[in-house]
């Protein structure tokens, strides 16, 4: 029999402000989508700084192989919380109100040398959530082949929309 794999999140999402929540729960309905056990909070590098040092800290202890960061304005949650933590970030620039997201962006995609973190588009926690699922698949046949799967549908899917666009 197939050993049954483990609920514990391997994942975590963690965003500014309850207001990055719509953005951020597209990154976890991927990884639900692919059955990643994923756990998600609010943390914010300004309002909660010591809560973000601590999870930032403690993830890899606690089981937590990629941290999914969203955040929008001067954006320093996925920096700071990559400054703490050796596991791999990946961050998502919130779409702001005043600048578009462009603020989000520059703030988030602008690491100095020496600590990276993996950057999405504005506003585009899917990829995030799928770079999560194949960052996972690496060491994880099982996934792979659900990521493989994946891109065929999506390259079906243009083939079909092709056959209805020349009709
Ligand atoms: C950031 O400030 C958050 O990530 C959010 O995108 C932005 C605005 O937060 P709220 O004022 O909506 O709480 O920290």
């Amino acid at each position: 029999m197939k050993k049954s794999k483990s609920n514990k999140p391997v994942v975590a999402v963690i965003m500014g402000s309850q207001s990055d929540w719509p953005t951020m729960k597209e990154a976890c309905d991927v990884l639900t989508a692919f059955k990643i056990p994923f756990e998600k909070q609010i943390l914010s590098a300004h309002r909660t700084p010591d809560e973000m040092r601590s999870f930032a800290i403690g993830a890899r202890t606690a089981g937590i192989k990629i941290i999914i960061a969203g955040a929008g304005g001067a954006a320093h949650l996925p920096g700071m919380t990559a400054a703490y933590t050796t596991l791999p970030v990946i961050g998502v620039p919130i779409q702001s109100k005043a600048l578009n997201g462009i603020d989000s962006l520059y703030s988030i995609v602008q690491m100095p040398k020496g600590i990276p973190v993996a950057t999405v588009a504005i506003g585009n926690a899917s990829n995030a959530g799928l770079l999560a699922v194949q960052m996972l698949s690496v060491s994880d046949d099982d996934l792979h082949e659900k990521i493989e799967t994946f891109r065929a549908r999506q390259n079906q899917d243009v083939k079909e929309s092709n056959k209805v666009l020349k009709k």
